[in-house]
């Protein structure tokens, strides 16, 4: 009886090593490029899924995914596409905030694309779907839309109270893209239409570089826009670093960054002001404000900003042109050489529990067929 159960509880560790930890798929930078012919799991429920044609953003021979609805009744009247498979999962643990997706408009009627998201499937379901519509003009040209996954950029629209964003954003079962004119909607208009889309990509707002990992390098692009103390107005061509929307970069676009940052990266707190050689730590590495980061800050002290810019490695926290006793202050209030956010993660199925599992497996069943039972 003892061995039964200890067979029984190695056995099911043993298991627990082989099974997939998650059950789905979103990771951060995934992309459907339609390259291999096939819709990449994009379906419509009731009809046949949407095919691929040639003539993507990147030209002639560049594969993409084409819709078509038909504006009537029935099943394909609506212009609407879904995915239940490897747009499933959790956004949030995977750090993925934004969706850029190429469109084209390759029918005769404007288009208004919206994505929209749930927790569960059926339209008795909580739904989240884009605040604004990216407008789409029936020229065939193709345009990069992002769509943020924030609370300012998605409204509840179906199930309202019962289930928060975040909510549904660590349990996505349903990804949709929609044309939906008039507001929020997961439900699509019955519209004659036909949308091009490609590179579907699952992205991070701190990611700047389009590299997909949120570093130093991405918050020195947003210094280099200007004085982060007295801000930053935002046109079309920086908005991406006004994290907060108030159309300033400025420093609470710094404070958001650090913590988006951190979340990407697989922290549970932000990185800290004055942490000048940290950002490019991942989780589970140590973080720190120490002695390093405060040489760092003495080595390049500029008060007068004669040797700017400086970047947030010099110490230079607060993202305008110099050194100074701010910059120190800030990082005084924060030294902490013992580390912050520190957390224990519990992993019952990290590789040495299985292999010790594994070891006590093998000796028991060796045993068990010396003793013949
Ligand atoms: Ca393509
Ligand atoms: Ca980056
Ligand atoms: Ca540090
Ligand atoms: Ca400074």
């Amino acid at each position: 009886m003892w061995r039964l159960v200890q067979n029984t509880v190695l056995g099911t560790a043993i298991l627990g090593c082989f099974l997939p930890q998650t059950v789905f798929g979103i990771t951060l930078g995934q992309t459907d490029d339609f390259s291999d012919g096939t819709s990449a799991g994009w379906i419509k429920p009731a009809t046949s899924p949407p095919a691929t044609a040639s003539g993507g953003p990147a030209g002639a021979g560049d594969l993409y995914l084409e819709n078509s609805s038909t504006g009537y009744f029935g099943p394909d009247s609506r212009m609407a596409f879904l995915n239940r498979t490897q747009w499933t999962g959790n956004y949030l643990a995977e750090g993925i905030d934004e969706i850029d997706i190429d469109l084209a408009n390759v029918g005769s009627s404007d288009l208004d694309i919206r994505i929209a998201l749930s927790n569960t499937t059926g339209p008795a379901s909580t739904w989240y779907a884009s605040e604004t519509a990216f407008h789409l003009p029936a020229d065939g040209l193709w345009r990069s839309a992002s769509f943020g996954l924030t609370d300012s950029d998605l409204s509840i629209v179906s199930g309202a109270g019962s289930d928060p964003l975040v909510t549904v954003l660590e349990s996505v079962l349903e990804f949709r893209i929609v044309s939906a004119a008039q507001a929020p909607n997961f439900r699509a208009d019955a519209i004659a239409g036909t949308l091009g889309v490609d590179n579907i990509t699952a992205g991070a707002m701190c990611d700047f570089n389009a590299d997909f990992a949120c570093d130093l390098a991405d918050i020195n692009l947003m210094y280099g826009e200007g004085n982060l103390v007295t801000g930053v107005s935002v046109t079309a061509a920086n908005s991406q670093f006004d994290l907060d929307n108030d159309s300033l970069i400025n420093k609470q676009d710094i404070t958001d960054w650090l913590l988006r940052a951190a979340t990407v990266n697989g922290y549970a707190s932000s990185y800290m002001a004055g942490d000048a050689d940290g950002l490019n730590s991942v989780s589970p590495t140590p973080r720190d404000v120490d002695l390093g980061d405060y040489n760092a800050l003495a080595t390049h002290f500029d008060p007068s900003a004669v040797s700017a810019p400086h970047p947030w490695e010099h110490g230079n926290s607060d993202g305008d042109s110099d050194i100074d006793l701010t910059d120190y202050n800030t990082l005084a209030v924060n030294f902490v050489p013992s580390g912050y956010g520190v957390r224990v993660v519990p992993e019952p199925a990290s590789p040495i529990m299985c292999l010790l599992a594994s070891i006590g497996w093998l000796m028991i069943r060796g045993r068990g067929v010396e003793n013949h039972f």
